[in-house]
């Protein structure tokens, strides 16, 4: 059987060499093995940050992009019906509203936080990608949730985040719903800076800090 360091480096390097096979090799032996599916999670995010960064770099394209985030689901399929067997059984812990801001295509990273979100116990709405503000703010209205999170990938969507506070509050809806920011280029002085009340570094990081605001 294989050690946890074993299936997190096979994990690495399934989405480093964009292999949805072996991505998918990891999570079964990963299962196997006992490890926590939560750290496979994270072994192919970092892996996935690293392929970020040859892209930025030019040594990597779209295609590989594309194929390692491909890779990533298909190991990310095998794991979730495993975590969601340890699902809470109790009642919600609460809604949270999420999607990825209007102008941006980006939704792996908002998709983890939304499986990570549902294994936690939270019903949550996933507006999905490219989601205008007014949707925000509606769905606010509607579902009533305890959070509302947006997801942006580039510094010319991620000032949209603050259209989210400006609506929510023209709305009168903004003391009603706690708002979340996230992915690559937020940080929690950008929450701060435009009044947003958390900053998700990482998806178990966003977990972590939407269960301490809900008090579950
Ligand atoms: Co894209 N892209 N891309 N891209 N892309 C980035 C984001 C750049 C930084 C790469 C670069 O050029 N340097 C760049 C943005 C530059 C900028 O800031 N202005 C960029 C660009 C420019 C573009 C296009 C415009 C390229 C083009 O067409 N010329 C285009 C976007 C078009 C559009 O959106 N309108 C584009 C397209 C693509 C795809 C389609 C090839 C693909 C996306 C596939 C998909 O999501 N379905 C893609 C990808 C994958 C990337 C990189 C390489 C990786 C992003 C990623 O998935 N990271 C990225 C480079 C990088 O980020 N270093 C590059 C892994 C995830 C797991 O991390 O940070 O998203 P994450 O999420 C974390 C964390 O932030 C947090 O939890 C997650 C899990 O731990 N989190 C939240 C995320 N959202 C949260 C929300 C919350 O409320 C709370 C926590």
């Amino acid at each position: 059987m294989a050690s946890k360091d074993e299936v997190i480096a096979m994990a690495k390097e399934a989405i480093m060499e964009f292999d949805g096979e072996m991505a998918e090799e990891a999570a079964q032996e990963g299962l196997k093995a006992g490890v926590n599916p939560v750290e496979i999670i994270e072994a192919y995010t970092s892996a996935m940050g690293d392929v970020g960064v040859q892209f930025e770099a030019g040594t990597l394209f779209l295609p590989h992009v594309l194929a390692a985030s491909e890779a990533m689901n298909a190991g990310i399929k095998i794991l979730k019906p495993e975590m969601e067997k340890n699902k809470s059984q109790v009642e919600s812990k609460g809604k949270v509203v999420i999607g990825t801001i209007e102008g941006d295509i980006h939704s792996i990273g908002k998709d983890i936080v939304v499986s990570m979100l549902g294994i936690a116990g939270y019903d949550v709405i996933d507006l999905g990608r490219d989601v205008p503000v007014k949707t925000f703010v509606e769905s606010v209205k509607e579902h009533k949730p305890a959070v509302v999170g947006t997801s942006a990938l580039m510094t010319t969507t991620m000032v949209t985040q603050i259209q989210v506070e400006e609506q929510l509050k023209e709305a009168g809806l903004r003391d009603s719903v706690k708002t979340m920011v996230g992915g690559a280029p937020c940080t929690q002085d950008w929450a701060d800076k435009i009044g947003a009340d958390i900053y998700g570094e990482s998806a178990t990081d966003a977990v972590a800090k939407v269960k301490a605001s809900t008090g579950a």
